[in-house]
């Protein structure tokens, strides 16, 4: 009803729909799967009617837009805030921020001591709301974003009437500084004092508001963590654990154990990554500067549990330097990772060996230390509003004329109907028409964006995401670089036989990742030499989709025949566009990592092609390259040959990505998984061939990822970290 009055309100003022939804930019407020796994939650705890609230950052700038030039990635600013219809500002809700400054100690009358933390600047948060309306619910809730200002809000008019006109601004530009743009990078932590300061922006302003929401109920500062539970979404909000002892300390007046059981009662942490230069650390020297109290509660929250644990485990001297908060480097540095764990009452993995990984390696000691019921793992999931129903209408139709209406929506597991159909030959018809749909939409995007001509009836072939050595992007591509010879290699009459393949890359490089960036210009110029074969014709196809974003995977991840999720076993923590592309009936091509496992375990393993080593043979494996000799796959060899022979074009900038396997100890392991991943690739083929075989697959598949919900995965926070229950709302008519 609401959208056939938006239609005609529309038509009456001379707009199609179609175009006014083009208008809206994407947020992009996040690089990766770790921000846009958070807008799934959003949009699970509004649709569960979980009484919650988002907070983040208002970039101006979120991440930036992709050009492809010459091959190359180009970096363009994205200014989003121009057009954005869905944020109220909320000038009346701002809060005082302070940076800098020292900490001054005096002696109250009951002879305790006390801390003020004094001087330095301030900056003002000003709150932005984003309403998140849930699915089939009148429940709608918020999230605030902050947006920083000048403490005067203004610049300052004195100093421009008196002719000092560039330093009337300077404090202004300074402070908007703060929230102007989002750091590019994923999975990578570079320690620059802007992003300190925007992650102690964010977590002091949102604890303001939170701690100002608990003061109105006037409830005892013991019932906090009845009242509140935080989430602390991977490390970057921890200083949030420092920032409420000190509100219950120096401003509340409460005493250091008090406080910091209402604290660690109060948090969770989940932990999104195991890569070594993705765990953060913020060195001692900038946290002193820019938190000169912060840095001492966090050594006296070391200090006390340091204590705790040498009494425990009085022989373990070594123990203490491992677990510690700070690590005795030079300069020191403060293991946020660590200080979370401390701080929260829970601590999670996003994915089954993901989270028995983190108990097995980076936090083993943790767990000796507070027991295992401590660590947990809730599998990350994703929303079928928009992964399915918005993505994919007519598959969701689809869905729906054989579940009994749109109940699947909101319940996931009512998916396993249509097992019942997958032999119905009309509902097969209408899944491969709705398939081949789906790919013609993306074929003509990939005309008019790469201007590379596919046939929609080839094997779609996919990998979109960050683009970043542990995914195996390179190992993707030296596989097409396979493909190519071998098919070159045989004759017309054998080639015929050959199944018809595009393969689809897309996704950002941080822009300071030298290697990254040098993987995107290797697929382009493959992509240019085979695209133009004529010997190869329609057999291969090579394409990279610039800007990949969430617009654009709502596109691509419909197509797409086979998905590649190959990242060296136990590097992803868990990924979830591999859930999406599931959902949408395509089928995986993965190793052994993340919730690859746990989708094989629930869809079967007939219906997925998994190769490679797995996890546990990985640090061996690392051993001896390094201490033995290394014999490169010859296959691959093949390829790094055709590749120094100048068949890509310069063979220099490839260089590094041969070196990188053959001479420095191919950390990720590609020469090791060439041939298993080659050999998969042709099983893949054949399967395809196979159509009915393949819808099978693709429909079973479909009917068994009800578990991948975000739902489900908000409901087990709900229960078993926060402790809360959702509301009871009558449900809109007709709703
Ligand atoms: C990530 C993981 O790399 C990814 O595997 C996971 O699915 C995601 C959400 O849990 O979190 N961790 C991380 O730092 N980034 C991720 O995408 C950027």
């Amino acid at each position: 009803m609401l959208i056939c009055n938006c239609l005609a309100g529309l038509a009456d003022l001379g707009f199609r729909i179609e175009d006014v939804i083009e208008q809206e930019h994407d947020a992009a407020l996040g690089n990766g799967g770790l921000g846009r796994l958070a807008a799934c939650f959003l949009d699970s705890l509004a649709s569960l009617n979980y009484p919650a609230w988002g907070y983040g950052l208002r970039y101006r700038y979120g991440i930036f837009k992709q050009e492809i030039i010459d091959g190359y990635q180009v970096e363009v600013p994205d200014y989003w805030l121009d057009f954005n219809p869905w944020e109220f500002p909320r000038h009346d809700v701002t809060v005082d921020i302070q940076f800098f400054g020292h900490v001054r100690k005096s002696t109250d009358e009951n002879g305790r001591t006390v801390a003020h933390w004094e001087g330095g600047e301030i900056v003002k948060a000003v709150a932005y709301d984003v309403p998140i309306p849930g699915y089939a619910t009148p429940s709608t809730n918020n999230l605030r974003l902050w947006s920083s200002t000048a403490a005067s809000g203004e610049f300052d008019f004195q100093k421009f009437n008196n002719g000092d006109y560039e330093s009337s601004v300077a404090d202004q530009q300074r402070a908007e500084t703060i929230s102007a743009v989002l750091y590019p990078n994923d999975n990578l932590e570079r320690g620059k004092e802007l992003r300190l300061k925007q992650q102690y922006f964010w977590v002091a302003a949102s604890l303001y508001d939170i701690v100002r929401r608990f003061k109105k109920s006037k409830r005892p500062w013991k019932e906090f963590p009845e009242q509140v539970a935080i989430q602390l979404n991977d490390t970057h909000p921890t200083l949030a654990v420092v920032e409420l002892q000190r509100i219950l300390l120096d401003l509340e007046g409460l005493e250091w154990d008090e406080a910091w059981n209402i604290v660690t009662n109060t948090f969770g942490y989940t932990n999104h990554t195991v890569l070594p230069e993705a765990l953060e650390k913020w060195s001692v020297p900038l946290i002193q500067h820019l938190l000169p109290r912060h840095l001492q509660i966090i050594y006296d929250i070391n200090l006390y549990f340091l204590q705790s644990v040498e009494r425990r485990f009085p022989e373990e001297r070594d123990l203490l330097g491992r677990v510690s908060i700070i690590e005795e480097s030079q300069p020191k540095m403060v293991r946020m990772a660590h200080l979370a764990i401390v701080g929260s009452h829970k601590v999670n993995g996003v994915a089954e060996l993901h989270s028995d990984l983190i108990k097995t390696t980076i936090f083993k000691d943790f767990v000796t230390i507070f027991g295992p019921d401590k660590f947990t793992n809730v599998t990350n999931g994703i929303t079928p509003r928009r992964w399915l129903h918005q993505a994919n209408p007519r598959l969701s139709e689809l869905i729906s004329s054989k579940t009994g209406g749109k109940d699947f929506l909101t319940d996931l597991n009512e998916l396993n109907k249509i097992e019942l159909y997958v032999k119905d030959k009309a509902f097969r018809k209408e899944w491969a028409d709705i398939k081949l749909a789906n790919k013609e939409r993306l074929a003509k995007h990939i005309k008019a964006s790469a201007g590379v001509t596919v046939d929609p009836t080839a094997l779609f072939d996919v990998q979109v995401k960050r683009i970043h050595e542990y995914k195996r992007q390179q190992l993707n591509i030296f596989g097409v670089i396979h493909r190519y010879l071998t098919l070159k290699a045989m004759s017309p009459e054998e080639r015929k036989k050959q199944q018809p393949r595009v393969s689809i890359f897309g996704g950002k490089a941080a822009p300071g990742y030298w290697m990254a960036k040098q993987i995107i210009h290797l697929i382009n110029s493959v992509g240019k030499v085979v695209n133009n074969d004529e010997d190869i014709g329609d057999l291969l196809k090579v394409v990279f989709l610039e800007d990949y974003n969430v617009s654009k995977a709502e596109i691509i991840i419909p197509a797409s025949d086979i998905s590649e999720h190959i990242s060296t076993a136990g590097t992803e923590a868990s990924g979830t566009s591999n859930m999406k592309f599931v959902l949408n009936g395509g089928l995986i091509i993965g190793t052994c990592d993340g919730a690859n496992i746990e989708i094989t375990r629930e869809i079967g393993e007939n219906n997925i092609f998994l190769f490679g080593n797995l996890a546990e043979d990985v640090e061996d494996l690392r051993h001896a390259h390094t201490y033995g000799t290394h014999e490169i796959d010859p296959d691959l060899n093949r390829v790094f040959q055709e590749i120094e022979k100048g068949t890509f074009g310069s063979t220099q900038d490839f260089a590094a990505l041969i070196s990188a396997v053959r001479d420095h100890g191919d950390y990720y392991l590609v020469s090791d998984d060439f041939h298993s991943y080659i050999e998969t690739q042709a099983l893949v083929d054949d399967a395809y061939r196979n159509q009915e075989e393949w819808i099978t697959k693709c429909i079973t598949s479909v009917a068994r990822m009800g578990f991948f919900s975000s739902d489900r995965c908000i409901n087990e926070y709900a229960e078993g970290i926060w402790n809360i229950e959702p509301l009871r709302v009558e449900k809109e008519e007709g709703a």
